[in-house]
């Protein structure tokens, strides 16, 4: 939604920087891209005590990095500590790869960073990052992110309110649909659909990620089932939490409910992420081994980053590898992304792993991927996760936008891509 011009004249902007000649020269530039109502500071102690005054308070503040007494670091520190709700950009002389660093700082202190300036500024590019925060609806209430209890994910768990959505991951060179990725959600009864990063967590805490794992796995395995018998081979993958990996009849159990559905081991792939530190790896080394000699796929998820590292890589016998996908989105123009995927996925093919990679955002994403020969892909640009009755949809309009886009690699026969026939449609949809 964009901003009247009316509504740009009440946007108050605070520019803060130790250099006057900055100050009058930022002020200007507002002022001609028609945003009149801009206060300075030179010290983040004066502009913390704007940022407190009801008449002054801001929307947006543009931080100078480099400034004695308090620099822009710190300054953003206490703006958390002041509960400032606005935006920020940040202004400096320092390369890029400390600007984007900074950036990411401030955006772990949950404050909204609309970009960085580097100086000298370029009146262009401030007008663009005016831009976003004018299309930005800044009254728009923040939604919040409640944690739920152990008592409600229990009794989640047990009325069966947890639903499955699926994820498609295709191969790379023929746009081939290979299998889906199982992702669990929270049927809210109040709350409507709920996310996992806001119940897995407490899950794994208070003891429930064994059930909350089990349930996923039947209705993942019965879903594999249904499309094994509508003639659609696609490999199942189930995220698995490192705290599933503590009792040792786990493999036993995967393999019983596995073989219970009909679906062998290999068309299985188990996800695991190590989100948190884990003591003693005997165990899990030893669940893990014994999943592998069943024959079921281990994959090692959001590799790069959190625990998922070149130890894992050493000790477990993993066969795929996920890139993370913020190695992933805009790696073809960022070399700092770009160097960490290729070590990746040059890691992966020397240790006889098949590549995913996750988060392919876009079509300058995915034509990356066809340029850096990654074996699978996973993302929005793709498909989102979605409920297993959209599945064959889908891969209808898929195929169609593999040919019509020509999304397939040249000598590619994008028509096999689907794999799915008007025969196998039919049956999934009645
Ligand atoms: O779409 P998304 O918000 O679904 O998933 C967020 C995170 O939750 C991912 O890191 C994913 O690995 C994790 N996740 C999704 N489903 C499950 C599940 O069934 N079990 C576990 N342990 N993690 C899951
Ligand atoms: O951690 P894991 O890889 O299991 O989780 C996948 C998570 O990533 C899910 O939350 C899923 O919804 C999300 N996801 C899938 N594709 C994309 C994508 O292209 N971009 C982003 N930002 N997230 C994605
Ligand atoms: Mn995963």
């Amino acid at each position: 939604m964009k901003k009247t011009m009316n509504e740009k004249y009440t946007i108050k902007i605070l520019v803060l920087d130790d250099e006057p000649f900055m100050l009058k020269l930022l002020t200007h530039m507002l002022t001609k891209l028609g945003f009149p109502q801009v206060t300075t500071c030179d010290s983040g102690r004066a502009a913390l005590e704007c940022v407190d005054s009801p008449h002054c308070a801001p929307d947006l503040i543009l931080c100078d990095l480099n400034m004695p007494e308090m620099d822009g670091i710190e300054f953003v520190r206490k703006l958390v500590e002041h509960q400032y709700a606005g935006s920020l950009i940040l202004v400096s002389g320092e390369d890029e790869r400390v600007l984007q660093t900074t950036e990411k700082l401030v955006q772990a202190h949950q404050i909204t960073v609309l970009g960085h300036l580097n100086k000298p500024v370029s009146p262009a590019r401030l007008g663009a990052l005016l831009e976003k925060y004018t299309c930005l609806s800044p009254q728009k209430p923040k939604v919040k992110k409640v944690v739920y209890s152990a008592d409600e994910v229990r009794t989640a768990i047990a009325n069966g309110e947890l639903v499955n959505h699926y994820q498609p991951k295709v191969a790379v060179a023929s746009g081939r649909v290979v299998g889906v990725e199982t992702l669990v959600r929270w049927n809210h009864p109040l709350d409507g659909m709920v996310f996992p990063d806001q119940f897995i967590g407490v899950a794994e805490e208070h003891g429930l990620i064994d059930a909350l794992t089990h349930t996923v796995l039947i209705a993942a395995l019965a879903q594999a089932k249904i499309w094994r018998q509508a003639g659609l081979a696609l490999r199942l993958a189930v995220n698995v939490s490192m705290d599933n990996l503590k009792s040792l009849d786990f493999p036993d159990l995967v393999a019983g409910l596995a073989a219970e559905a009909g679906v062998p081991p290999q068309d299985v792939v188990l996800e695991v992420t190590e989100s948190r530190l884990m003591g003693d790896l005997r165990v899990p080394l030893e669940i893990l081994t014994r999943l592998r000699l069943k024959r079921f796929h281990l994959s090692i998820d959001d590799f790069g980053i959190g625990h998922s590292s070149l130890a894992q890589l050493r000790d477990i016998p993993f066969d795929e590898l996920k890139i993370d996908r913020s190695f992933v989105h805009r790696a073809w123009t960022d070399d700092t992304l770009r160097a960490i995927y290729d070590a990746s996925l040059s890691l992966a093919k020397q240790l006889g792993m098949e590549a995913v990679a996750e988060g392919v955002e876009d079509r300058d994403d995915w034509d990356f991927l066809q340029r850096t020969g990654c074996y699978l892909a996973q993302g929005y640009f793709i498909a989102k996760p979605m409920p297993a009755a959209d599945l064959p949809g889908w891969m209808e309009d898929w195929r169609i936008r593999l040919q019509e886009q020509g999304l397939a690699g040249a000598g590619q026969h994008s028509l096999s891509a689907g794999l799915i026939n008007r025969t196998v449609m039919g049956k999934l949809e009645s």
